[in-house]
């Protein structure tokens, strides 16, 4: 190996060793829902390289509505997918996007893009 095939291979590790500790170890951040007066958990996310906060945890039973906001145009993020609840939904860029669902069960169930690379979960007690 000359130097710059080192330095080459180097790179790529570090990158791998990046995207492995971004994807798995990042610090996740968690929000509760808040209720408001109807009863209606609300929630907002802000959808921009990622879901934040990714983790949201809502009370079984009740209705939610998650208010995506989607902070750019990359198109990694432009659909979102719930697939414990049949979602699929366009968000459009610079927008806010209302997804109302009801959980109806306890458990932690994933949204994620379209390709599955953005990752959230919603966490219902
Ligand atoms: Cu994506």
């Amino acid at each position: 190996m000359d130097t710059t095939e080192i330095i080459v291979t180097l790179t790529g590790l570090a990158l791998s060793a990046f995207v492995i500790w971004y994807f798995f170890f990042s610090a996740r951040q968690t929000a509760a829902a808040v209720s408001t007066s109807s009863g209606v958990q609300e929630v907002d996310i802000t959808v921009k390289g990622g879901y934040s906060p990714d983790v949201i945890e809502v009370e079984r039973g009740k209705p939610v509505q998650l208010s995506f906001y989607r902070d750019e145009e990359n198109s990694c993020s432009e659909e979102l997918l719930m697939p414990d609840f049949s979602i699929r939904r366009d968000l459009p860029a610079f927008k806010t996007t209302l997804v109302e669902l009801l959980p109806q069960q306890a458990g932690t169930f994933t949204f994620t893009c379209g390709m599955g690379m953005l990752r959230g979960s919603l966490v219902v007690k």
